[in-house]
């Protein structure tokens, strides 16, 4: 699979003609249950260094909410005389074994098959006509996470939104002699209806891992500093950025399903929010070294919302449902979520009790967004907070210092529900802003109602660059205002706005058509008009560059009007790279909400620069303009 836009506008273009499949139109055959597969068994019979393995694509039923959720009729694969799974049955072997897929296609389409011959990935293709059965076989020669993929509408594989989008299975190759089955699998897989008559475009819609949608994906189960491993595949056609709270993950490989590259432990970098590109595979590792719940999810705004809850029809989320919305999913999340339940080793540390305290207000104005309310983060004791119609856009950059407690009171003066996740800060559970999630045993995060307020504790271990926004409901409230930037200072260290530069890329407002749009302008530090920013000729700039658009993703350049001038590296995600990482490169990057990065920038000679960001040409709709900001270098 391509690299492929991250908008779902563009992923679709082309796409459209191809209509969907109405929802209802096999679902009288009441067919057999695709059951979730959590890939920890393998597939097939080895036997001398051979394993042979019976597919067979079957029509069923799958609930992505499980079995009392709303099911849709959708093709999956089966081992041969057993129950259909979603995704379809795992393939762990060992480097040196050859892999004999024997295919039946019992769907009524031809049905071309990925991954089983010699090139892999979506590099090779087998067509099996209906009824017929063919044999594919290939030598696994690299350790890796690879894939096996079925398609039954015509176009390219980016064309599966519904009826074969669940026709997915993961390959995982070990060394040879090593273990089979210690690492986790999770496998990215979409279904959705378009819908010219709703309101967001879409008709009914789940995002999944393996098989299953928060809040009835897996809980997974550790132990303090245990050794966690995880393997990503992401077959949508469009980018995930995965987030992990609370921990920083080491990425060790990533792949294509073709060729898996081990990343050598020089570039190995680590990261909070990493892009699982469609098609895409990533091997990542990270130590809980604190206990309590913690989440894995995709940071798009729209990929957690209700717009991916099956009970939502035409953008709308069935009102009655409410009260077990709140009640099932207190922090109004679904889609693409792992929970991570970690168990404490010995005695679990308590929240600092002397603090230095901070009032974050969260306030709420009608109408800003056409008809949709704005939202703000006001710092307490400021003029911000004396104005009662001040709607500062984004929230106050909090200056903390490392190893130095804080306690926030999060005071919240508008309508909707309040949580606020401090991202990238490796903190303990409660804190971390996740409703109904963070904490530990019974004492467990609320969301703050209406006129309410809750103190939350935390001390920032490590020094760098974060932001804070809100967790609940993002996609109406993260793409409304409510984020700000988070530094942490070493003890000692002053923050000069004049050298430290921020520049925080959000949107003005919310989307309501998810595929149609229109999509909200890029603002950069709140504005969608940038001044001209100014700079001195010789002096040594830090930019702390912080992703937090809803669903769209973000190019940005730093160019001198034909090509993009150099700038170092300094840190990812918060964290400081080590000296093989902090290298100089072009001022060009492309980056999802979620991640940060941090660059020194010292212009040479004065003159004009000038920094352009927004949509990256691959996922920008037609005849779409990036903002070009002028830089002063005096
Ligand atoms: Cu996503």
């Amino acid at each position: 699979m391509h690299r492929s836009s991250a908008t779902l506008a563009v992923a679709l273009s082309g796409l459209m003609s191809f209509g969907p499949v109405p929802v209802t139109e096999h679902a009288r055959r009441a067919p057999e249950a695709i059951a979730p597969n959590d890939n920890r068994r393998s597939a097939g019979t080895l036997k001398d260094g051979v394993l042979t393995v019976q597919l067979e694509a079957r029509s069923g039923t799958w609930s992505p909410e499980g079995a009392q959720g709303v099911g849709v009729q959708t093709a999956a694969w089966a081992e041969r005389g057993k129950p259909l799974e979603n995704p379809g049955p795992a393939i762990r072997v060992n480097v040196g074994t050859v892999v004999r897929a024997n295919i039946h296609n019992a769907l009524t389409k031809p049905l071309t098959v990925y991954g089983f011959a010699a090139a892999r990935g979506v590099k090779d293709s087998i067509v099996i006509a209906p009824g017929a059965t063919r044999e594919a076989s290939f030598t696994a020669t690299a350790p890796g996470t690879y894939y096996y993929a079925g398609q039954t509408v015509p176009g390219p594989i980016q064309a599966r939104i519904d009826e074969d989008s669940q026709l997915n299975g993961a390959i995982v190759v070990v060394p040879a002699g090593a273990k089979l089955s210690t690492d986790r699998v999770f496998l990215i897989s979409w279904w959705f209806i378009l819908d010219s008559t709703s309101r967001s475009g879409l008709g009914r819609a789940t995002m999944a891992i393996n098989g299953l949608s928060w809040p009835h994906t897996e809980r997974l189960d550790a132990v303090q500093n245990d050794s966690l491993h995880w393997r990503v595949i992401n077959l949508t056609s469009i980018d995930h950025p995965m987030h992990l709270h609370g921990f920083y993950y080491r990425i060790d490989a990533k792949g294509d399903g073709a060729r898996d590259t081990l990343l050598a432990p020089a570039m190995r970098r680590m990261a909070v929010t990493e892009i699982v590109a469609p098609g895409e595979t990533m091997a990542m590792s990270f130590v809980p070294d604190r206990p309590g719940n913690w989440i894995f999810h995709c940071h798009f705004a729209g990929h957690l919302s209700h717009h991916v809850a099956m009970d939502t029809e035409k953008g709308v989320a069935a009102p009655q449902n409410d009260a077990h919305h709140m009640a099932e999913a207190p922090h109004q999340m679904y889609g693409l979520v792992m929970g991570l339940r970690v168990s404490p080793r010995g005695a679990v540390a308590k929240a600092p009790t002397s603090a230095r305290p901070i009032r974050l207000i969260m306030r709420e104005k009608p109408k800003v967004y056409g008809d949709h309310p704005g939202y703000s983060f006001i710092l307490g004791g400021t003029d911000a907070e004396r104005k009662a119609d001040s709607l500062v856009v984004p929230g106050p950059a909090l200056v903390l210092e490392r190893g130095k407690p804080v306690a926030v009171t999060i005071v919240n003066q508008s309508a909707d529900r309040a949580a606020v996740h401090w991202h990238g800060i490796e903190l303990q559970s409660y804190p971390d802003g996740v409703p109904g999630w963070s904490g530990m045993g019974k004492e467990v995060l609320p969301s703050v109602a209406p006129g309410d307020s809750i103190v939350v504790r935390f001390t920032p271990p490590r020094a760098g660059t974060f932001m804070y926004h809100s967790h609940f409901n993002e996609f109406q409230q993260i793409t409304s205002g409510l984020y700000g930037p988070l530094i942490v200072l070493e003890p000692g260290q002053k923050f000069d706005p004049d050298v430290d530069r921020v520049l925080m890329v959000s949107d003005e407002g919310p989307t309501t058509n998810v595929i149609t749009g229109p999509f909200p302008a890029m603002m950069l530090n709140g504005q969608a008009h940038p001044a001209p920013l100014q700079f001195e000729a010789g002096k040594r700039y830090r930019l702390r560059i912080i992703g937090i658009t809803g669903d769209l993703p973000i190019q940005l350049t730093l160019t001198d009007g034909t090509t993009p001038i150099q700038w170092r590296a300094l840190a990812r995600d918060g964290m400081t790279l080590p000296a093989s990482q902090s290298t100089m490169r072009p001022a060009q990057m492309v980056f999802d909400p979620g991640q940060i990065y941090d660059f020194e920038f010292t212009p040479r000679t004065a003159g004009t620069l000038t920094l352009q960001y927004g949509i990256p040409p691959f996922a920008a709709p037609p005849g779409y303009k990036q903002t070009a900001v002028e830089v002063r270098v005096k």
